[in-house]
């Protein structure tokens, strides 16, 4: 018997959105507040339970080949790359919390793109989570999820903070939201109507899952050997954490600490510097954003991109080309989002001057490249959407 296509007998769908990351980048796994939002280019997981623990996934977009494993505590990995790794990373997640969870049959389609620093991989895991739990009749409160999610996710061997799986699943339409860490907690602020963020991808695959991965790890070891010894320096406890640091003595002190040769080497010393200055543009944003102030967001924006650049390493020629061209075409500030080492960037200008800005990224970075005619797909307005749902099919 011919069996029905997928998409009729799916009984529930969720939809999970990419975010970007306007400001406090790299800062998450150190503790300190980031400010994304979520964007309306989402993944959406077509599913229906099944009877037995069996999850079975199939991507309408056939670079990814079709995924099953049995949803339980401990599920084997695929191999490193696998995008199904974010499916087993979410059911095993759930299931070292909820014995006995059966599978679901499930169809992924996404309009994101695929390592451009947008989380479309962290968009999947969370729509996994919601499926699975739908499936069961289970539910976990919103801020836990996020932290378990932000946890599960390190099944992919990459030491995330949680920002990305916060944002996609509390997201609030039309608003960019501080996240704060330990505890948790989202506050919303609404983006002014005529601010519009631009996304541009800089045709540079980040695959996280891959090469990426090492030099992010790599990040989160140097911050955390950077704070133990401005820590011991400064006689406070080892394990004190970035915000007790900042809370505890002015940026400019910690930073002639961190200087000092006897404290940190020229690489930490610069790792250190990103995070606690970083760490001040986020409230700052924050504030400019809910005053309006769009002259000092744009300068907030271009502060973090040279510091992500010349002291955190994690920019690319491409990236910085497209900043450049950006704020030439008349953006009052750019930065790279997400991770870096390639992926995109996100500029702000005025919504009446978006279209001089993307003409001219369209002229002077994506025509030379032979990539003009998909311009609109490489570049895109960010609108702030709301975090996922479930919705009937
Ligand atoms: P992306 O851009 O999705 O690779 C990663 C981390 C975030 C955060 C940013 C840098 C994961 C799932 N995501 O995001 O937690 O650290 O880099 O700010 O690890």
């Amino acid at each position: 018997m011919a069996s029905r296509p997928f998409a009729a007998s799916a009984s529930h769908v969720v939809r999970a959105p990419g975010r970007v990351n306007l400001i406090g980048e790299h800062i998450d796994y150190c503790g300190l507040p980031v400010f994304p939002m979520a964007l309306r280019q989402s993944l959406r997981f077509a599913f229906h339970p099944r009877s037995d623990r069996e999850a079975r996934l199939v991507n309408r977009d056939p670079r990814f080949a079709p995924c099953a494993f049995a949803v339980n505590g401990s599920i084997p990995p695929a191999p490193v790359g696998d995008w199904g790794n974010y499916a087993r990373a979410a059911a095993q997640a759930l299931a070292q919390r909820f014995p006995d969870l059966r599978g679901v049959d499930a169809l992924v389609e996404s309009d994101l793109p695929i390592a451009a620093g947008l989380s479309s991989s962290s968009a999947l895991l969370v729509a996994v989570a919601l499926a699975i739990m739908h499936a069961n009749g289970v539910s976990v409160p919103s801020l836990e999820l996020m932290e378990l999610l932000g946890k599960g996710e390190r099944y992919v061997g990459t030491a995330g903070g949680g920002m990305d799986q916060a944002i996609i699943l509390g997201a609030r339409a039309g608003c960019a939201s501080r996240i704060d860490f330990h505890p948790l907690r989202l506050t919303p602020t609404a983006v002014p109507a005529d601010w519009q963020f631009i996304v541009a991808w800089s045709l540079v695959h980040a695959e996280k899952s891959g090469a990426a991965q090492q030099a992010y790890n790599e990040r989160t070891r140097q911050c955390d050997e950077a704070r133990r010894r401005v820590a011991a320096r400064l006689g406070r406890r080892e394990d004190i954490s970035y915000s007790d640091l900042l809370a505890a003595a002015p940026v400019e002190e910690l930073l002639e600490v961190a200087g000092e040769r006897t404290t940190l080497s020229g690489v930490l010393a610069r790792r250190f510097r990103h995070v606690v200055t970083e760490g001040t543009r986020v409230p700052q944003a924050q504030a400019a954003m809910a005053a309006g102030d769009f002259a000092a967001f744009g300068q907030l924006l271009d502060a973090s991109h040279q510091s992500l650049r010349d002291d955190y390493d994690v920019s690319h020629p491409e990236l910085d080309r497209l900043v450049e061209l950006a704020r030439e075409a008349g953006a009052e500030g750019a930065r790279l989002t997400g991770a870096g080492f390639g992926g995109s960037i996100v500029a702000l200008c005025r919504v009446e001057r978006a279209p001089e800005v993307v003409a001219a990224l369209r002229e002077r970075f994506y025509a030379p490249r032979g990539a003009a005619d998909d311009v609109g797909r490489h570049v895109f307005m960010a609108e702030p959407s709301a975090g996922a749902e479930v919705i009937r099919a």
